[in-house]
């Protein structure tokens, strides 16, 4: 059966422990965003956020956060490599095993708005027209506009024009303040001194980063008894120009051969991969089963232009039903997690994660705690 967990963001989540506590869950979902990325984590600093659990599961890191000095292969990336591979050491010695990260570069999931309303409550969304705006026009990135069709550009300079100083504000924040689970945040010029490197990194040689991380970390974790698991790239497209490496099911296949070991698996991120419709998630979930150790499962609507928005865990263009059908039938023993929710209720009268709302997304484990239940109902034993 898979293992219903919740993410908790450490003691400064509005969430607290004794709520997550409640809920119908068999583990927690947690990092120490209070270290720096790159830093080891100690033996002390693991068990400090153990007792933090007050007795619930650590079930899967996330994430130990990559630096960019690997991402880059720069200098550092040598002690830098040696330092993920301690964190992993400590980890297992502390008996978690399941570690999930991403391989995006400097910015990992990204949105334009924030709470936009749709029909069922208030979500999170992000409009292609308006990333589009922001690079061409807000961050003003040299030779960005043959990054995209020339009528997408027109449509994104109307767009801009009827932009309000507020809105071209929101969607600079939403896109450089960093959301929850993202280590970083930026300003215009920092987000412009942070992409630069990438200028000079083709997509093939990003891959070629990845595969040195791969060839660096997933010995230890073998060794170490742990389950690495990438999290797609969240949009799956490049943003920004800059490359992104994870978003078909072409590319998994590419990156679980790099090193071919179980270690070396997948978080199934439906939500991530359903953003582009090319992606057929009950036929990822099939292929890629093996070295699937971790999933979120939430959904989108898609609209033209790379824009989609946030939607209701059982309601957008991912056939969840026919996803989750895939890992229930094959009995996979994995940790999962609804991934974000509607902000519905209290959660708008409380302060919360964009995205891990308390209300919203136990609406969200509740329907697939039930999709789960039905589909073992009726699947022949
Ligand atoms: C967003 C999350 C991501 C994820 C990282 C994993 O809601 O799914 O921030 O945690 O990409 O490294």
């Amino acid at each position: 059966m898979m293992i219903p967990t919740w993410r908790w963001y450490g003691p400064p989540d509005p969430i607290t422990i004794d709520e997550v506590a409640a809920l119908d869950i068999q583990g927690v979902v947690t990092a120490l965003h209070h270290l720096p990325n790159g830093a080891v984590w100690t033996r002390e600093a693991i068990k400090q956020r153990k007792q933090e659990l007050q007795g619930l599961p650590w079930s899967v890191v996330e994430s130990v956060p990559v630096h960019e000095g690997i991402k880059q292969n720069a200098d550092a990336a040598p002690e830098l490599l040696a330092n993920y591979q301690a964190c992993l050491r400590n980890l297992a010695a502390e008996g978690v095993t399941t570690v999930c990260y991403n391989f995006m570069p400097v910015l990992d999931w990204t949105r334009t708005r924030l709470a936009v309303p749709v029909p069922g409550g208030t979500t999170v969304a992000l409009y292609g027209l308006d990333l589009v705006a922001f690079d061409c026009f807000i961050l003003a990135r040299e030779h960005a506009a043959e990054d995209y069709p020339a009528e997408i550009v027109e449509l994104a300079a109307d767009h801009y024009e009827s932009m309000t100083a507020a809105d071209r504000e929101e969607v600079s924040a939403t896109m450089l303040k960093g959301l929850p689970g993202s280590e970083e945040s930026f300003d215009l010029a920092s987000f412009r001194d942070a992409i630069a490197p990438y200028l000079h990194i083709s997509r093939a040689t990003f891959k070629d980063n990845l595969q040195r991380f791969l060839e660096a970390v997933v010995p230890t974790a073998t060794e170490e008894g742990i389950k690495l698991t990438i999290h797609p790239d969240d949009p799956p497209w490049p943003v920004v120009g800059l490359p992104r490496i994870v978003s078909t099911a072409e590319d998994i296949r590419e990156l679980l051969a790099m090193v071919d070991a179980p270690a070396n698996g997948l978080c199934l991120c439906t939500g991530s991969l359903g953003s582009r419709s090319d992606n057929d998630l009950p036929a990822m979930a099939r292929e890629f089963l093996d070295r699937i150790h971790f999933v979120h499962l939430r959904n989108v609507r898609r609209a033209p232009h790379e824009s989609f928005a946030e939607s209701g865990h059982l309601q957008g263009d991912v056939n969840m039903a026919a996803t989750v059908r895939e890992l229930v039938r094959a009995g996979v023993e994995v940790p999962y997690r609804p991934d974000h929710g509607f902000t519905l209720f209290g959660d708008r009268q409380r302060r919360t994660n964009p995205g891990y709302s308390l209300y919203g997304r136990m609406r969200g484990l509740a329907e697939l705690q039930g999709l789960q239940a039905g589909l073992r109902a009726s699947s022949p034993a």
